[in-house]
């Protein structure tokens, strides 16, 4: 069933979270040039709900790197000539913007890099290396993306600390009651994520590092899946890192953040080594250059900086807490919608408060790639495997999921063309095994340890077999 338009209103005004001018999904969908191309002949216009892997990006942000190649390309710190003094200028006035956005004490705090990943194993490296010790606890979660669990499991090999990590409910939060067990350990690092990729639960972070900190941990915020949605204010949070990436909020790839606090950047030795990081060269030894410098080595994606600046202005300029407004209004309204369809089980938390923009969920015992692929075939994107975090999976007892993420231009049509594309797949394939190869672990017998918290209980006996 598709829901027509005065239902749709009607539903709006029902879930409409708080904000005096909410954002409207359709208007700002014609900012993103990728999100109206004619469609191609006998396909409907595309419904992009894969921002969680990367978002689309407004023209003003590509018009930006154009701007950024057409004009004053050159490299920074080092000219003296007046294209790479512009380029310098804005470069480092990006660096300012970013740091506005989250609200950090001077823009010497905000490093660039090229993604999260690069972020965290830039601190679990030059941080990990020079402060854990053999027998050193840091703790992770379960629901971490492995960009925040391969880089500690390195680190830890390389110095002999210990890894242990927060178990989660079986509504897809963390459960705070180990949390505050293994504080009392006391961990050298606690690093989680503020929102989990592959759930969508937001993490009562703030909380959280007030724990940790209380035990003498140092924090670190995995921020990929909030700081594209949440307001995020590192000094209210008071995290000692948070890692971003630009390319999950309207910026290009290849120009992300990884945010520290001075005393602990200046403290830390260099990540990478080589141009632009050093004060001095002798050939027995150098000094290094301060931060933020320290760890720029080698020259930085200039453009894409640029480019991230002008997008983090676009997001400025819808405003964040209308960004997550709506959000919450398209999620509540994806949870209840996708309940009608047969056999869907939702993953995570049930109500739109606890998530973000993220929906992961099975269609009974078909392989996700297969929903995903019939989806696809109605032009509505969404992601099926592991999303990099095979430990909740096997939390969950299943090998992969289907996800759909939503973000800024996408609208209340879009959740009804998933639902539409989900009845289509129970149609071609309900009650058949898939057989697409597994995403993750077929080797691996699956039970399902889920139950719906809310009663519901619509828990696979088994999870399939595939592969
Ligand atoms: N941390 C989280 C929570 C993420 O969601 C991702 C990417 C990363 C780290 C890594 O970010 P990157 O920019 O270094 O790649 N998440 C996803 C995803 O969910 N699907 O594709 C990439």
């Amino acid at each position: 069933m598709s829901v027509t338009m005065p239902e749709v209103a009607a539903t709006r005004g029902q879930h409409a979270h708080a904000v005096a001018d909410p954002l409207d999904g359709a208007a700002v969908r014609a900012d993103f040039p990728v999100l109206n191309q004619p469609p191609v002949e006998g396909r409907p216009p595309l419904v992009f709900l894969d921002s969680a892997a990367s978002s689309q990006k407004p023209a003003v942000v590509i018009d930006a790197l154009t701007d950024y190649y057409t004009r004053y390309n050159a490299n920074i710190h080092r000219g003296v000539y007046e294209l790479s003094e512009i380029a310098t200028e804005r470069y480092e006035a990006a660096r300012k913007t970013v740091a506005r956005f989250i609200n950090a004490r001077s823009a010497r705090e905000c490093i660039f890099v090229r993604n999260t990943t690069e972020a965290i194993n830039l601190v679990a490296q030059s941080w990990g290396r020079a402060n854990l010790r053999p027998g050193d606890l840091i703790v992770g979660t379960v629901m971490e993306h492995h960009s925040n669990l391969v880089p500690w499991q390195l680190v830890a090999a390389a110095t002999g600390a210990r890894l242990a990590h927060v178990r989660m409910t079986a509504d897809g939060r963390l459960d705070l009651d180990h949390f505050d067990v293994l504080m009392t350990e006391e961990p050298k690092l606690v690093a989680l994520a503020h929102v989990s990729n592959s759930l969508g639960t937001v993490h009562p972070v703030k909380e959280l590092i007030a724990r940790a900190h209380a035990v003498g941990a140092t924090t670190l915020i995995d921020g990929a899946q909030s700081v594209p949605h949440l307001q995020t204010d590192v000094r209210d949070l008071d995290c000692d890192f948070l890692a971003f990436s630009g390319h999950k909020m309207c910026g290009p790839m290849g120009a992300s953040v990884l945010y520290g606090k001075k005393a602990l950047l200046d403290a830390m030795p260099p990540f990478l080594g080589g141009g632009s990081m050093i004060r001095k060269v002798e050939l027995d030894g150098s000094t290094w250059a301060d931060v933020p410098a320290k760890f720029e080595a080698g020259t930085p994606a200039v453009g894409d900086a640029i480019a991230l600046a002008v997008a983090v202005g676009y997001l400025d300029g819808l405003g964040m807490e209308r960004v997550w407004a709506h959000e919450r209004e398209v999620v509540d309204y994806a949870l209840e919608r996708l309940r009608e369809v047969e056999d869907v089980m939702l993953f995570g938390p049930r109500t739109a408060e606890a998530r973000s923009g993220v929906v992961s969920f099975a269609v009974g015992d078909i392989h996700p790639h297969d929903v995903a692929a019939i989806l696809d075939e109605g032009n509505v994107a969404v992601r099926a495997g592991h999303h990099c975090t095979q430990p909740l999976m096997r939390a969950l007892g299943v090998v992969a999921t289907t996800r759909a993420s939503f973000y800024v231009y996408n609208t209340l049509e879009d959740v009804d063309r998933l639902v539409d594309g989900l009845h289509r797949v129970n149609r071609v394939l309900g009650g058949k095994r898939s057989v697409a190869p597994s995403a993750a672990r077929a080797d691996e017998p699956c039970r399902a340890q889920w139950e719906q918290a809310d009663g519901g209980a619509k828990v696979p006996a088994e999870v399939p077999d595939v592969g």
